[in-house]
């Protein structure tokens, strides 16, 4: 069976990937749609031998459609998202507008891709951050339990969109030929720099980013008790997210049955050997949609807790794969 397929976003850093990756993975489609803004309307995008014109939202653009694939914002996917459910398609949305609503599942296909089987034609894909951690987080979470995570990230620029990428490239070159830094997407500069800020901030002090981390990874994980606590740094690499995690266990652990664990995690990559100065490092995400986990380590100051550095593709299994992943699953269960 093929499928009707409609990219909204397509012209985005995430759009053209998950264009990519359906063509990867041999996805099965009869009729392939591209949205964008006006800026891109006409414009053409090849996939495969196809030559696809982008087209702007009009009432009645998505008739027929099965799947939506959604990267363009919270903002578009409110409005627009409406549109492919009245056309009787489902919209797997890559933005922050609904995975907190109580009806939308929340979905990482590995994790908790049998909560797909209550939908009501909207699904959210998680952000980037979180999906990585989650992945690593259900091994351990079946083996021993969950009590407590904190996290730390060192995110790249990609996360914020193109032009945060080419801000980050003309402020390298600006600052390596002692010229005027211009900033535009970065409140600081990010060039030679962290920034401590991933999205803008919250009554409580935490950021949206750290807080889409606490509030995704329960609702993913179906832990409402839960302890998680999250700190988000910006670093000047373009691709590919880094988290350090300390996680407390309900269990008693051996460090190396968890080393085996990940081994045998479908989609996760043990890369840990410091005898060797082996362990994940972000621009191995490039061409590499595993989660690369290593430096796991007993951490000697609190019981039943480790220590661990994982590193992925944001834009790839970040975001783009783990859409397709989900219309994957919905396609082979049957549920289109
Ligand atoms: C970043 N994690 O790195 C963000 C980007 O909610 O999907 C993803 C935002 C989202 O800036």
């Amino acid at each position: 069976k093929e499928y009707n397929i409609a990219v909204v976003g397509a012209t985005g850093l995430v759009g053209r990937e998950m264009l990519k990756i359906l063509s990867e993975r041999n996805f099965p489609i009869a009729d392939l749609k591209v949205f964008a803004s006006s800026r891109s309307e006409g414009k053409i995008i090849e996939f495969e031998d196809r030559k696809l014109t982008v087209e702007v939202v009009k009432e009645g653009c998505f008739e027929g459609i099965d799947i939506a694939l959604f990267s363009a914002g919270s903002d578009i996917s409110k409005e627009v998202a409406p549109l492919v459910k009245k056309a009787g398609g489902i919209v797997i949305d890559n933005s922050n507008a609904f995975r907190m609503d109580k009806n939308v599942p929340l979905i990482v296909p590995e994790v908790n891709g049998e909560a797909l089987n209550d939908h009501q034609q909207i699904i959210a894909n998680p952000n980037c951050s979180t999906i990585q951690m989650v992945m690593l987080l259900k091994p351990l979470a079946d083996s021993y339990g969950l009590k407590r995570i904190v996290i730390n990230t060192y995110q790249a620029v990609s996360g914020a969109g193109k032009k945060a990428v080419d801000e980050l490239i003309e402020q390298t070159k600006a600052y390596l030929n002692k010229e005027e830094i211009k900033k535009e997407n970065f409140n600081h500069q990010i060039a030679f720099n962290a920034i401590p800020q991933i999205d803008t901030f919250l009554d409580n002090d935490y950021t949206k980013e750290e807080m889409k981390m606490v509030n995704e990874c329960k609702k993913i994980m179906a832990d409402e008790d839960l302890a998680v606590t999250a700190t988000c740094v910006r670093i000047p690499v373009i691709f590919g997210h880094g988290e350090s995690l300390n996680i407390e266990l309900n269990s008693t652990y051996n460090i190396n049955d968890i080393k085996n664990i990940f081994a045998n995690t479908k989609n996760v990559e043990l890369i840990d050997n410091p005898a060797q100065e082996k362990y994940p490092l972000q621009i191995d995400t490039e061409n590499n949609d595993n989660i690369l986990v290593g430096r796991i380590r007993r951490d000697y100051s609190k019981e039943n807790t480790i220590n661990l550095w994982l590193t992925a593709n944001n834009l790839r299994k970040g975001a783009a794969l783990n859409a397709v992943q989900i219309a994957e699953y919905l396609a082979e269960h049957d549920m289109l």
